[in-house]
């Protein structure tokens, strides 16, 4: 079986890891490909910083920081603390030793003429990772959030990790969006796929993103595959993170419910066929439905492995 799972950073990395777990005891030779959001990404002191795609990346290799959420496990910070005495960098955004070792051969890759998608695959090769990872796209398109005070642009990563999501604003804007294209992979990854994944990632900053990039979003309504989504927001509360500033900001209730709305139906002209909730989100099943998009109450929180296996077995049995 081919399954491709669209995802952003921590959400989608454990739910990638409980679908490897559930499909090793299950298909064994299922191949998965998981398409990953780049809009956080940057140029950081001349390292290109990929956010998402490390997180995914260091989850399936075991090399997560599984308390902070981010970054490698064992980390030391003696290279970005003696940049601080520099004056360069952001002292905001927290470069770890190891981190930097995948930042710096990142940007040795690209500086060398390679595209992210085969930088990406060079560097997850050290890895048995059991899934391919592809960039959404190969261009740099960058998240920036527009601020409601006088209209200017900040990197979302700015917004997000300096001002914690706090700063208010209007909108998203996907900077060098025109013109993009999907990387080496995508579209055909999506296309066929025997199933196609909405993991519970941030739906604004990360899937959005990914489906915004010319082509992508017209591929996920043709595909022959079923598409289903995981809800990121559990009893009107997210997860992690903050995706219910980002929400707000687009006009869409932090509600299981109100997410689902928001892809909306396939057969109605949106994205999904079915939505995964959480037990306590149960009473929306039938509005869920009404929609037009299949929906099941299931345990959401992925503590464990185990449990993020059983999530992706939810996800899978709601094809049926
Ligand atoms: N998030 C923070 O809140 N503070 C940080 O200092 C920070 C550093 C960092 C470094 C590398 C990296 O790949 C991620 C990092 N993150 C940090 C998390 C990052 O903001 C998020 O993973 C996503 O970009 C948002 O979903």
């Amino acid at each position: 079986m081919k399954i491709t799972v669209i995802c952003g950073g921590v959400g989608g990395a454990k739910f990638i890891r409980g679908l490897r777990e559930h499909l090793r005891q299950t298909d064994p030779g299922a191949e998965i490909t998981a398409i990953v959001n780049t809009g956080d990404d940057m140029w950081l002191t001349s390292l290109r910083i990929a956010p998402d795609l490390d997180s995914v990346m260091y989850t399936l290799a075991g090399q997560n920081d599984e308390v902070r959420g981010w970054g490698r496990l064992d980390e030391s910070e003696r290279v970005s603390t003696d940049m601080r005495e520099y004056g360069v960098g952001w002292p905001w955004f927290t470069l770890g030793d190891l981190d930097l070792s995948t930042h710096i051969t990142r940007s040795h890759y690209l500086r060398s003429g390679l595209p992210l998608s085969e930088a990406t695959a060079r560097i997850t090769a050290r890895w048995p990772l059991g899934v391919r990872l592809i960039p959404a796209t190969d261009d740099e398109v960058e998240t920036h959030v527009v601020l409601a005070e006088d209209g200017s642009e900040m990197h979302f990563q700015e917004w997000w990790t300096r001002h914690r999501a706090a700063l208010p604003i209007t909108g998203f804007v996907q900077r060098g969006l025109d013109g993009s294209t999907p990387a080496p992979g995508v579209l055909e990854a999506i296309a066929e796929a025997d199933v196609v994944l909405f993991a519970p990632s941030n739906p604004v900053v990360s899937i959005g993103p990914v489906l915004g990039i010319p082509g992508i979003r017209d591929t996920v309504e043709g595909t022959s595959a079923p598409v289903i989504g995981v809800s990121p927001i559990i009893a009107g509360a997210v997860v992690r993170g903050m995706a219910d500033a980002c929400l707000t900001a687009i006009g869409v209730a932090t509600a299981a419910d109100a997410v689902a709305l928001h892809y909306g139906a396939r057969s109605r002209g949106g994205l999904i066929d079915g939505w995964l909730i959480d037990e306590t989100d149960a009473a929306s099943v039938p509005a869920i439905e009404a929609a037009g998009i299949r929906a099941r109450a299931v345990p959401l929180w992925m503590k464990t492995v185990p449990l993020s296996a059983q999530l992706a077995a939810d996800a899978l049995a709601l094809v049926g």
